[in-house]
């Protein structure tokens, strides 16, 4: 039964790595005894803003076996990424490079369901479901605790090997297996993400006040951005990498592989007047199949409209 465990853990991490999973790590699901009063305390003191979903589902969110009867194994998995291309034009306004190819959501569950066929086929009966960001499960708390990082100052999931610009997706299964130890935090005495964040959102190392994050402001709020950003968007019209840029872990971060996530040319050479000018036809080619159509249309033009051409730099730039 011991050898089983581990014989099966190790099918699972090579399959992974065979679909192109950057890591993955195995925790036992339970509950999540020292995440659950800081979302208690975070979601006490609004932290999530408008973000409703988060205050759903609260037990749930901190114990999976709730959410998959009969759930024995989180299995975690890393989704790279990282890219060394740019936007060219240095004044446009910025997306966030996680949202640069396609939608990670649709290319994600792709892997994860071909995961859990490959491993029906070759250790049998499995229950359980996969998820990517699509129900209530504390991500990078079972990254963590499955050695594939820790939580820095920042908030994200970090790994020596490989920084942090991945995504976390998890697969919740009714299979014991062996189970990896959490990594040491290295963050040390390093501050420079709560130093460089534009709107304080890193309110105290480990601590974001989600309602203050640029990310929350262009992705996540449905309503006008409030005055207190005024100044402070530095240029980014689609989320925001500025903490996680400047953390001296993504310096050995390599570029992911995934065809997938290539971005389209035309995003990288779109220049600040045709942002100013997008219309709706060229939104939709090209972000076509992108993260980026979850603001819509109108919400990427209210983001354009609302950054100061002053805090990117200057006016336009052709
Ligand atoms: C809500 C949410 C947001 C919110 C709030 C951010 C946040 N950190 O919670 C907003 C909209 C701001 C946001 C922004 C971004 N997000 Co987001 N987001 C989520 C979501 C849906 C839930 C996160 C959550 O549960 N927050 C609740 C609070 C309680 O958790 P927390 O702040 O992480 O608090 C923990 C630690 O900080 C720690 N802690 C708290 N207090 C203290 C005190 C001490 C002393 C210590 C030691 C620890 C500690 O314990 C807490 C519980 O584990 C997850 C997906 C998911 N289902 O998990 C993605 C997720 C976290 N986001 C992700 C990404 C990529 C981003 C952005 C980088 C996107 C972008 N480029 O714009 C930014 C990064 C901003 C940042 N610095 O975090 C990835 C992160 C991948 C990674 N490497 O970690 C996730 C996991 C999505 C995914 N499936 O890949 N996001
Ligand atoms: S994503 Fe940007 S705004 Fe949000 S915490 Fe990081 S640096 Fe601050
Ligand atoms: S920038 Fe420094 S403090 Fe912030 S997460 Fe990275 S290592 Fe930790």
């Amino acid at each position: 039964m011991k050898d089983n465990k581990a014989r099966y853990a190790a099918i699972i991490k090579k399959e992974a790595k065979d679909l192109g999973f950057l890591s993955c790590g195995i925790a036992r699901a339970g509950f999540l005894a020292e995440e659950a009063p800081k979302l208690e305390q975070w979601l006490a003191q609004g932290r999530h803003g408008k973000m409703q979903y988060m205050e759903n589902h609260f037990d749930k969110r901190l114990d999976p076996t709730l959410l998959v009867p009969g759930a024995k194994s989180v299995v975690s998995l890393l989704l790279n990424y990282h890219t060394q291309e740019k936007q060219r034009v240095p004044l446009a306004p910025k997306i966030s490079s996680y949202a640069f190819g396609q939608d990670y959501h649709q290319v994600t569950k792709e892997k994860l369901k071909s995961l859990l066929r490959r491993l029906r086929d070759s250790i049998g009966e499995i229950e359980g479901r996969v998820f990517v960001d699509s129900a209530p499960v504390m991500d990078k708390a079972w990254a963590a605790k499955a050695g594939l990082g820790w939580v820095g100052k920042n908030t994200n999931l970090i790994s020596k090997k490989t920084g942090s610009f991945f995504f976390i997706a998890e697969m919740i299964i009714d299979l014991e297996l062996a189970y990896d130890l959490p990594v040491a935090d290295h963050c040390g005495s390093c501050t420079a993400c709560i130093d460089a964040c534009p709107t304080d959102a890193l309110t105290a190392p480990y601590q974001i006040d989600g309602s203050k994050c640029i990310s929350y402001a262009t992705i996540e709020l449905k309503e006008s951005i409030p005055e207190t950003f005024k100044d402070k968007m530095e240029g980014w019209a689609f989320g925001c990498d500025i903490c996680q840029t400047v953390c001296p872990w993504n310096r050995f971060a390599s570029p992911h592989q995934e065809p997938a996530f290539q971005p389209k040319e035309e995003l990288l050479a779109l220049t600040a007047k045709e942002w100013e000018e997008l219309t709706e036809e060229t939104f939709q080619r090209v972000f076509q199949k992108s993260a980026v159509k979850r603001t819509k249309y109108l919400g990427l033009q209210r983001n354009i409209r609302f950054l100061n051409p002053l805090s990117s730099g200057g006016s336009t730039d052709d």
